[in-house]
């Protein structure tokens, strides 16, 4: 059994599909960051960094935190939505790294100067804005050219990649108008039923209450 600390949000999704691609038993361990409980002793004991997810399993010598770290340990585990051959693996790789490290970051960036800090230098906001979408470009060219971010097969690129799409890109003025293939790739992964039910039990919600 996997035990997942986390919070309702997109990085919560990333794990939470993945685990259920995977079929792998979890526990869910909700960490309520407007109440600071991630800045607790007891959690920084789990995760020193203070934030989530996090898991812990009997295979891990303590807590993996990061969704980057966790979708590769997961993939690696299992043997799954991970390509043999190290091009294939390093172009894996390289689309995760931009979904976890460059386009997670220019949306949080614009949430938090928009909406949780709000700062009145507009420019701060355009900065973020225009740094998501020069990175959807690119990920919506990618889409044009192959089924999947990393190639024809599903990869942990695209379980980070889904809850970004799906969720963090909808606070964009237009969301993902204008972005066809990305949004033909989220109708295709949205059919999915595991992926429906990652995207819910990310949130802490049932299945009926993530479609309605
Ligand atoms: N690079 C990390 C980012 C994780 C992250 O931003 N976690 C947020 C919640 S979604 C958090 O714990 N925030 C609390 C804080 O920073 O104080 C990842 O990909 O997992």
């Amino acid at each position: 059994m996997i035990s997942l600390w986390t919070a309702p949000t997109a990085n919560s999704q990333k794990v939470t599909v993945l685990l259920e691609l995977l079929e792998l038993h979890y526990e869910l361990i909700w960490v309520d960051l407007a109440a600071g409980e991630h800045l607790a002793p007891d959690f920084l004991r789990i995760n020193p960094v203070g934030r989530v997810p996090v898991i812990a399993e009997p295979d891990l010598d303590q807590p993996l935190y990061g969704t980057l770290a966790i979708s590769q340990y997961l993939a690696e585990k299992t043997g799954r939505l991970m390509p043999k051959g190290l091009p294939k693996r390093a172009r894996v790789q390289q689309w995760a790294a931009i979904l976890a490290s460059d386009l997670s970051p220019a949306l949080s960036g614009q949430y938090y100067f928009s909406t949780l800090y709000p700062t009145t230098d507009a420019s701060v906001v355009d900065l973020f804005v225009q740094t998501s979408h020069r990175l959807l470009e690119v990920m919506d060219r990618q889409l044009a050219a192959s089924d999947f971010l990393a190639g024809d097969a599903l990869s942990i690129a695209d379980t980070l990649g889904y809850p970004v799409a799906a969720n963090s890109v909808q606070r964009l003025d237009g969301g993902l108008s204008g972005y066809d293939h990305i949004r033909r790739w989220c109708d295709a992964l949205s059919g999915m039923s595991a992926v429906q039910r990652g995207m819910a039990a990310g949130l802490g919600q049932s299945e009926d209450q993530a479609a309605s």
